[in-house]
Order: C-alpha cells, then sequence, then structure tokens
C-alpha cells in the first residue's frame, strides 16, 4: 500500500514535470539582464539578398538592447521564419553556415526549444525563440532583449556576429554582420 502510494506519487510528479513545458536552463544558469550597456551605441545588420531585403537594427539600452527587424521579401510559404544571433561575422563567401552556432553565453543548448514565457532560460541568441518567429513577406517587429550586450565585457556580446534567418525547414536562407554605425548618445563621435 504505501509502495503504491510512493509509486502513484512518483507517476504524478512525472506527468506534471512533462505537461511543465521544456524549461532548462544553460550549464551557467539562467541569462542575467545586461546593465551596463554603452546607450544608444547602433548596430545594424544589412540584408540584400533575393531571400531577404532590410535591416536588423540593436540599439543599446540602460537594459539590453532595443531590436528593430524591419525586412521584406521573405517567401510566405516558407515560413514561419526563425531569426538568431550567430557565433561569427558572415565570411566574404556569403557562406551562412561558416557564422557556426548561436550565441549561447550561458551553455544551454537549443533542444529542448525554449520557453518564451521564460527568455532568461533561452539561448541569449535565440531571439525567436524569446520573441516569436515571423510571419513573410514583410516583416516589422521591434522588442527589447534584456540579455543581449554591446559592452564587450559583457556575457550575450552582440557586436560583429550575424544575425541568421531560417525558414521553417531551419535552413539559413540569409545571414548578415552586425556593424557599428553609431556611437554612444553621450560620448564617442
Ligand atoms: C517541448 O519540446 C518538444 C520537442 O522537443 C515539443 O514537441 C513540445 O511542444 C515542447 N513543449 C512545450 C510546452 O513547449
Ligand atoms: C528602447 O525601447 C524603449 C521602449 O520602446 C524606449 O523607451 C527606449 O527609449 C529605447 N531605448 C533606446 C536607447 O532607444
Ligand atoms: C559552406 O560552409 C560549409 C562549412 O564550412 C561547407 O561545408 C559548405 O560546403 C559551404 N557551402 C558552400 C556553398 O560553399
Ligand atoms: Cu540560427
Amino acid at each position: 500500500m504505501q509502495l503504491t502510494s510512493i509509486l502513484t506519487l512518483l507517476g504524478a510528479a512525472t506527468v506534471a514535470v512533462g505537461q511543465t513545458s521544456n524549461v532548462t536552463t544553460g550549464a551557467l544558469g539562467d541569462a542575467r539582464p545586461v546593465r551596463n550597456n554603452p546607450v544608444g551605441e547602433t548596430w545594424v545588420a544589412t540584408f540584400d539578398s533575393a531571400a531577404v531585403k532590410g535591416t536588423v537594427t540593436a540599439v543599446a539600452h540602460t537594459v539590453g538592447i532595443n531590436y528593430t527587424i524591419d525586412v521584406t521579401g521573405l517567401a510566405a510559404e516558407k515560413g514561419p521564419y526563425k531569426y538568431h544571433v550567430h557565433l561569427r561575422a558572415v565570411p566574404a563567401s556569403g557562406n551562412c553556415t561558416e557564422t557556426l552556432g548561436h550565441l549561447d553565453s550561458y551553455v544551454r543548448g537549443d533542444t529542448p526549444p525554449c520557453e518564451k514565457s521564460m527568455p532568461q532560460t533561452c539561448e541569449v541568441g535565440d531571439l525567436s525563440g524569446k520573441y516569436g518567429t515571423v510571419a513573410g513577406p514583410d516583416v516589422k517587429k521591434e522588442f527589447n532583449d534584456p540579455y543581449t550586450a554591446l559592452n564587450k565585457i559583457q556575457l550575450g556580446y552582440i557586436g560583429d556576429r550575424a544575425i541568421v534567418f531560417h525558414d521553417a525547414g531551419g535552413a539559413r536562407i540569409a545571414c548578415a554582420t552586425l556593424m557599428k554605425v553609431k556611437d554612444t548618445c553621450g560620448g564617442g563621435h
């Protein structure tokens, strides 16, 4: 009887965990909000291919980064599209595979897919995992991500890395390197 109860409890616990979604966290814990960014500093990834045209703009905010996705041309039937910050800049060849994997400063990995309601548990570079995939053909989307950085000493630094769009099948349909276009509001030149 006691054993049965324990088994019943264990069973219930397993079901509960199964239903609680895919919340997992990085080997280094949950991502921490970035509060020492150079506010106003702006980086832009410019897309100009048949698959995607437009920009993804990243502006350093007092907490994290404000992103604006402003693109056109995404084939509606191949979406929804994912978009991420990948580790490396796009090489001269334009080969998106060579941007390597996602920026994953807290070492989470991309499986299971992350739980949007707990963005701190997502891979830092998994922007669509945190803020939603986008549908074609035209996208205009703004969000603040507290966990990415434009301060080089921080985990989650995105400078000189690539933004990559993936179609519904996961193919890397376009990639572009984030380039600095503006210094901070107060300082710089
Ligand atoms: C958890 O991940 C699996 C695939 O790994 C997916 O099928 C399932 O929908 C996810 N559950 C939630 C709640 O996100
Ligand atoms: C970031 O976005 C918030 C909300 O829209 C806005 O209030 C803030 O001014 C933006 N920060 C910068 C540096 O643009
Ligand atoms: C792109 O790079 C990957 C990895 O280096 C390589 O396997 C692949 O053949 C390259 N693709 C093209 C079209 O050159
Ligand atoms: Cu990606």
